[in-house]
């Protein structure tokens, strides 16, 4: 059986990483069986969150994790699409996890409430909490060098809040990011946005998102066809 490697569930979601909540739903889209462990993230094969352990070898990076999925078990989800739709796809993808991450997920939780991190994390991580102030430091220099970190806060929501919109208008009225069907897109916008949506803080930009209504159905709708209606 697969292992995914996590941090630790928090808010009712499957993990405190919204890559790890987006290998979480990847592998119930594909309905692979799959155990969680809980490690340390600097035991991980890249340093980071999600990883897996599957048929004796561990993998890293939730984007290459999916891709060796697919070579190993089969595409369910996204043999459907054209290279035009495939390309449309992986720039929705990266929008959500290389900007809208650092803009929202990063800013938020360690940069402008910091205690989103280094309380509620470190408590969901265990007992007694550990110090996430070293890890907070690395963060925050991975946050600068990726760029966004040298915006000022009113600038980096207004970047965030533009990312959002542009999700909500892709999605439109369709079921799912590429239309009627799941694709593995939808992976990622429902592992981000569900920490968006779905948090157990209040922010500026949670209220954005969760006033964009297409995005809550969207999520209400994923949660219930993969995590169950009680979910
Ligand atoms: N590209 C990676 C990104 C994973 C990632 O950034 N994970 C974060 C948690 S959300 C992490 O483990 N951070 C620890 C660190 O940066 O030291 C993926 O898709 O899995």
């Amino acid at each position: 059986m697969i292992t995914l490697y996590q941090f630790a569930p928090i808010w009712g979601l499957p993990d405190l990483s919204p890559f790890v909540t987006k290998l979480d739903a990847y592998l119930r889209m594909v309905e692979l069986p799959y155990q969680t462990v809980r490690v340390n993230y600097w035991e991980a094969p890249k340093g980071k969150l999600p990883a897996i352990e599957d048929r004796g070898k561990k993998l890293g990076d939730s984007t290459l994790i999916i891709e060796y999925l697919k070579a190993t078990y089969g595409d369910k989800l996204d043999g459907h699409l054209s290279p035009r739709d495939h390309a449309t796809a992986l720039g929705m993808q990266r929008l959500i996890e290389e900007n809208l991450y650092w803009a929202g997920t990063i800013h938020e939780r360690w940069v402008l409430h910091k205690e989103i991190a280094l309380v509620q994390y470190a408590r969901a991580l265990g007992d007694p909490p550990p110090d996430l102030n070293p890890l907070r430091e690395s963060i925050l220099k991975q946050y600068y060098g990726q760029g966004m970190g040298r915006h000022s806060s009113e600038e980096v929501i207004h970047i965030a809040k533009t990312d959002l919109s542009a999700l909500s208008a892709f999605l439109g009225d369709r079921l799912y990011f590429m239309g009627e069907q799941p694709t593995s897109l939808d992976a990622t916008a429902y592992g981000f946005l569900v920490h968006f949506l779905w948090t157990g803080y209040e922010s500026e930009l949670n209220t954005y998102a969760r006033s964009l209504l297409n995005l809550t159905a969207y999520c209400r709708r994923m949660r219930e066809r993969y995590y169950g209606a009680n979910a």
